[in-house]
């Protein structure tokens, strides 16, 4: 066997290798978010843009988003979308959810209503973008979705740390989403171990 020949097949081999181990060969984008001109660097949802040529199938399992103690909990939720979320009243009172747009987009505004106690209805968000959840009984409830396009995503900690894991070998756009800061985006080359990012979102 000459040289070049095994070379390829060797080559093959470890193509074929890293297809059947697969998430051996995913790596991580791990990073910090540093806030300009905002209160914290906190609940900001950092995520891998859509990739051409990949499309994800929808989770079948829901998200909770809850109101309880006069506030949205979590305050902010990143979700991939068409994920079904069930919004759920745990308050002795009635509260009420809407979102007056989504993506600045008003005609996909929408008013859930309002639902006593222990229980919960159910959304599916199929469009990407914010969600700025409210709700009408209590002027200083808010909330934020934010729909994106790959199960790639994370929210920032209260010092803006995050991880996102399992992320197939490729290059992507890493982007922010935040309720006071502009968008951010950064190119990032995901090889099968970490990657460490650094992200500044500006008010
Ligand atoms: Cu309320």
């Amino acid at each position: 066997m000459s040289t070049s020949r095994s070379r390829i097949l060797s080559a093959t081999t470890l193509i074929a290798i890293g297809l059947i181990v697969g998430r051996a060969w995913a790596g991580e984008v791990k990073g910090k978010v540093t806030a300009t001109g905002m209160r914290s660097a906190e609940n900001i949802a950092v995520y891998i843009d859509s990739i051409p040529g990949k499309t994800f199938t929808a989770p079948t399992e829901h998200v909770t988003v809850d109101q309880t103690h006069l506030a949205f909990a979590p305050h902010v939720v990143v979700i991939q979308q068409g994920t079904t979320v069930d919004f759920r009243n745990d308050d002795n009172v009635g509260h009420n959810v809407y979102w007056p747009a989504i993506h600045h987009d008003k005609k996909l505004a929408h008013n859930m209503g309002t639902w006593p106690q222990g229980q919960a209805k159910p959304f599916t968000f199929t469009e990407v973008g914010d969600v700025p959840l409210l709700c009408n009984v209590h002027p200083e409830m808010s909330g934020m979705i934010f729909v994106v396009p790959t199960p790639y995503f994370a929210v920032t900690d209260k010092d803006g740390n995050f991880v996102i894991k399992n992320i197939p070998p490729g290059q992507y756009t890493l982007k922010t989403g935040s309720e006071n800061g502009k968008p951010a985006a950064q190119a990032v080359t995901v090889a099968g171990s970490t990657v460490n990012v650094s992200l500044t979102v500006t008010k």
